[in-house]
This record gives C-alpha cells, structure tokens and sequence, in this order.
C-alpha cells in the first residue's frame, strides 16, 4: 500500500466495449474516480485487435451498440447489417469522444499483475510501465476471446514464409495478391477470412481438422424504412432483448421439431435461412438443444444445402460435419464460403479424410505426409476461451491464491461476475455468466449495470469489501452445471466445453440459464434486492 503511486475507486482493465462503459458509468453516474488500463494504443478492445480480413460483427448491428446513449441510438447510422470491424471501431472511438472517455485512460499499458491487500480492503495494481496504484474496486473488462490460442504446431520457427494469426493481424493488412495462402482452422474467424482472401491470393489451402455447419449471413444495406421503423421504436427494442434469451431478438419456437409435419418443418427453416445470421440457430424447434433426434432433422437440413453449394461432391462431403451435434458450437456465419469453394484456386484439406497438420517446414505445412508449398499461413485457430484472460492478468486473492490455483479443474465463480476469495473483484461477462451465448453488449451492460449498483450500495453504506461468499459460488457452479448437462452442448468438442484447447479442464464456460440473460437479469437483480445474498459485505 506504502508504495502505491495513486489511488483510485476502481481500476477497470481493459478498454473495449465493457471498459467503456465501465468507466463512463462510475465515473459519471457514481462521480468516482476511475481508471482505465488499456494494453492497445486505443480503444476498442477485442475489435482493436481482431482485424483480419472479413471481420465483422454476426449479430445485427441495431442491437450491436450501447443502448445507455439514446440520442446516439437515433443519430448513428451503420452502413450495413452486420459492420466491418473498421467501422465498429469508429463507433466506439466515436462514444469515446463523445464522452470524453480517453482522459481516464491509459493506453498502451498492460497490467501485469494484481493483489489484494487483506489489511485494507484495497487492490494493488502493478503496470508493464512499472506503476503500482491502488483501487478499492478491480473490474476485469479483457473480453472473453482476447487471449489468442496458438497450438505449438513443430515447425513453425523454420517457415520462411510469412504467418499471422487472425487475432493479432497487423495494423497495416496482408497483401495477399499473387500468394499461395493456407488458413489453418474452419472456426467462425476462418469462415469470415476465407472468403475474401480467396479473392487475393493465387491459391487458397484450407486445412480443417472439423467442419463447421455454416449458415447464410446476409448481409447487405438494411432497407431505410426499416431502420426508420427501429429508430421509432428503440425502447421496445431495448426491453425486448434485455428480457429475451440470448439478448437478440429471436425467439425458439416453442414446439417439437418432431411433431411439425414435413411440409411445416422444411417452410419454417427455409424461413430461417432466407432470414440469415442466427436466425436459424437460435430461432428453431426448441428441441433442437435437447435431443439429438431433432437435432438430425435440423442438421439434414444445412447438409442438403452444402451439398446444392459445393459443386464437387468429395469437398462437399468433407464440409458435411460429424461427430457434432448441429448449434453445440458457436453458429459461423457464411457469406459466400461454402461457394468459395467452389473456385479452382481453393483447395480443402481435411484432417479425417487427407491427413492432420504433421509440421509446418520451411516452404510450407505438411499434412498426411503431403506437402503444401505456402507463402503465407494465416493460423485462425481461436482463444483460449473466457478463463484464459482473465489467468494471464496474475491476480492474486486471499492469502496470495491466484485464478490458476482456483481454478486448475475449471472456472469457479459467483453468477460469472464475482469469484470467492477474491473480494472488491468484479468480471464483466466473466465465465458461468451468458456472455458468449448472447448478444454481449446486451451482456455487458448488464453487468455494468449491476456492478455500478453494487458499488453504489456499498458506498452508501460505508461497505468497504464484497466478497461471494464459497457455498454460493459452488450452488452457482451446481447450477450452471445442472442447466447445461440437460442439452446436446456439453456432447461437442467445442471451445464453449472448454475441449480446444489441450489440457485444459473439460468444463462448460458460459451460463445456459433457463431463461436465457433475461431470466439471469432477473436473478441478479433478486440477490441484489436480497441485499447482496451469497455475497458477504463488511
Ligand atoms: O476460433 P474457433 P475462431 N490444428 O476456436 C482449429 C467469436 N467470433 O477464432 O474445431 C488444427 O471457433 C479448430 O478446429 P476444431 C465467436 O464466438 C465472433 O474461429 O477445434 N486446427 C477450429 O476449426 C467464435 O466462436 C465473430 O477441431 C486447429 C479453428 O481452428 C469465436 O470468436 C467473428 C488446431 C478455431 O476455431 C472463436 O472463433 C468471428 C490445431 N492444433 C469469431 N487448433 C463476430 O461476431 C484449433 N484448430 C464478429
């Protein structure tokens, strides 16, 4: 404490859209004094570094914002359904400006390390710039795919081409003209990025270990009366998808997908993917989730359509999934991929039928013994999901703990937003909470809503430490485990079950609530009402 340098109400770590609003929330809705670390040279977060070619966001961008500034609301127009991420990030340097939110950052810090001072309630905050400040209040805002997984595929120090991953691409783009280009992963990054680098390059080599069930995006203008009909209608909006399921506005339909005739069933999902984005996944038979006989149905489906796209049946067959159940992992969103492969210049080599990844070489990678010559390899090969972030902060609780020790057999936390023995701590759409199964800006105000409550009460109640208390936290682990284990989810081998990445505990990472995050609302706000239960205040 002696050696702290400044002291703040609350630290926020990160400065992408939760770290936005973090700030913008204490400091001018509590008046406190607040700041931001940011390891980039901006802010933006997540859609700082993301900057491959193709990114851009998969929900509708109407909903994809801040719903706190309602002149912003009316006054911002998107250019189309679902934004590149350049335009993402003017969006949210535009809010900075607005706000005048860069004062109460520092960019270009990262934060090293922090720990919690038993004596005086208070978290010691350490930078790379070597600061040590003090906070009453540590808030995590590192998003959940930020910490970028890169498998240690043998060989790579010996390539002399060149190879990026899609979550660290460089600032100034890839030129991709006249390249022989591998992309190694079929994730959704992998079905935004392939598409538009098949346009560049003079040979696409795309290496899959498991196909995806891609769906159409359809992305586009959005027609003016539409958007006019949006902007008169924000409020209603706003309600609706904080009370919805996973904050969109899409809705299951509340009946068997077994008991629809045929007729029914094959109009309902031509709907769905005429509608496009995540329309067909989180807009079905509820029981697809549920059972795996409905799920085939919803399954042969997009089967069907992979097989009409791609124009040579072997590829076709290597894009069909197996071993997974349809909607288990993450929804990619296509446009124009699987027609992409039907280019001469595009090649698919899939781990089951053609051979693993054996060795990157000199001149390219080597798979079933083969070698494919490549200039460049563009790795898509994801995160290490919602725990991983938050593990490299090297946080330290109570006597010193750190998350690795706490959570060596999966993520532990109270509601996602507060973890035992980590008192003052607060993680914005942190594990076991919605986050990554809904819409996250919904997610995140959410949190910052709660958090800004919490922090309130317990500044008018002279409260100087919140901590969850360890049989809440372990009731909440019960029950998120509970909810999930009655779906086909926990069946897949997806980055949700935590199963991407070798040797990392086999959980299920985010919160599948009954109710989805409008019933997870309810439910914090009822343990707030209840004074903070599960939670020790002193
Ligand atoms: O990562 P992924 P991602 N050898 O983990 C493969 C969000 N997102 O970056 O499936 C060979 O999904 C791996 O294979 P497998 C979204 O939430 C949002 O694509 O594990 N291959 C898989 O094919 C998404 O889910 C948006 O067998 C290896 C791929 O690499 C999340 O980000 C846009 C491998 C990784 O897929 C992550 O998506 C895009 C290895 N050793 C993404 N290791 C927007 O909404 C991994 N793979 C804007």
């Amino acid at each position: 404490m002696a050696s702290a340098t400044q002291h703040f109400d609350a630290v926020v770590i990160g400065a992408g859209f939760s770290g936005l609003h973090m700030l913008k929330s204490l400091r001018d809705k509590l008046g406190l004094k607040v700041r931001v670390y940011e390891t980039g040279d901006t802010v933006g977060g997540t859609w700082y570094w993301n900057r491959y070619p193709g990114a851009r966001c998969d929900s509708d961008a109407y909903i994809y914002c801040f719903t706190w500034d309602k002149q912003l609301l009316q006054e911002w127009e998107w250019s189309e359904r679902y934004p590149e991420q350049p335009e993402i990030l003017r969006y949210l340097e535009h809010v900075a400006k607005r706000h005048d939110l860069k004062r109460d950052i520092q960019f270009n810090t990262r934060v090293t390390g922090a720990e919690f001072d038993e004596n005086t309630n208070l978290w010691m905050v350490h930078t790379d710039k070597g600061e040590e400040v003090a906070a009453r209040h540590l808030i995590t805002a590192v998003g959940t795919l930020s910490d970028t997984n890169m498998p240690p595929f043998k060989g790579l120090e010996k390539f002399r081409g060149k190879w990026y991953h899609t979550s660290r691409f460089p600032h100034t783009g890839v030129d991709f003209t006249g390249k022989r280009v591998g992309v190694v992963g079929t994730g959704a990054t992998a079905v935004q990025a392939i598409p538009e680098i098949a346009q560049q390059a003079k040979q696409l080599i795309v290496f899959q270990r498991t196909a995806n069930y891609c769906v159409p995006a359809r992305n586009g203008k959005v027609d003016p009366e539409l958007v006019k009909t949006r902007k008169a209608d924000y409020e209603g909006i706003v309600q609706r998808i904080r009370e919805s399921f996973f904050g969109q506005e899409h809705y299951f339909i509340p009946k068997s997908v077994l008991e629809a005739t045929r007729e029914e069933r094959e109009s309902v999902f031509d709907r769905m993917w005429d509608a496009g984005g995540f329309a067909f996944w989180l807009a079905n038979y509820q029981d697809m989730f549920f059972s795996q006989e409905a799920n085939d149905v919803c399954a042969d489906y997009i089967k069907r359509k992979i097989r009409s796209t791609v124009k040579d049946p072997r590829t076709a067959e290597k894009l069909i999934p197996k071993g997974h159940a349809y909607g288990t992992k993450r929804q990619p969103l296509d446009t124009n991929y699987y027609e992409t492969f039907n280019r001469d210049s595009v090649q698919l080599v899939d781990a089951k039928t053609d051979g693993g990844i054996e060795e990157i070489t000199e001149t390219g990678i080597r798979a079933g013994g083969k070698e494919y010559p490549l200039d460049i390899i563009v790795f898509a090969t994801g995160f290490d999901a919602m725990t991983g972030p938050l593990k490299a902060l090297n946080l330290r609780g109570r006597a010193g703990r750190t998350l690795t020790q706490e959570w060596h057999d999966g993520p532990h936390t109270y509601l996602g937003v507060a973890i035992a023995g980590f008192p003052n701590l607060f993680t914005i759409t942190g594990p076991q909470s919605p986050s990554v199964l809904s819409n996250m800006p919904v997610s995140i105000e959410q949190h910052v809503e709660w958090i800004t409550d919490c922090i309130e009460t317990m500044r008018k109640s002279g409260k100087t430490c919140i901590e969850a208390t360890p049989s809440a936290q372990d009731q909440w682990g019960a029950h998120v485990n509970e909810i999930v284990s009655a779906t086909l989810m926990t069946t897949a081998n997806s980055w949700y079950m935590s199963a991407n990445i070798p040797g990392k505990p086999r959980a299920f990472l985010p919160y599948l609530g009954p109710e989805g995050v409008g019933g997870y609302r309810k439910k914090c706000d009822e343990i707030a009402a209840k004074g903070y239960e599960g939670f020790e205040l002193a």
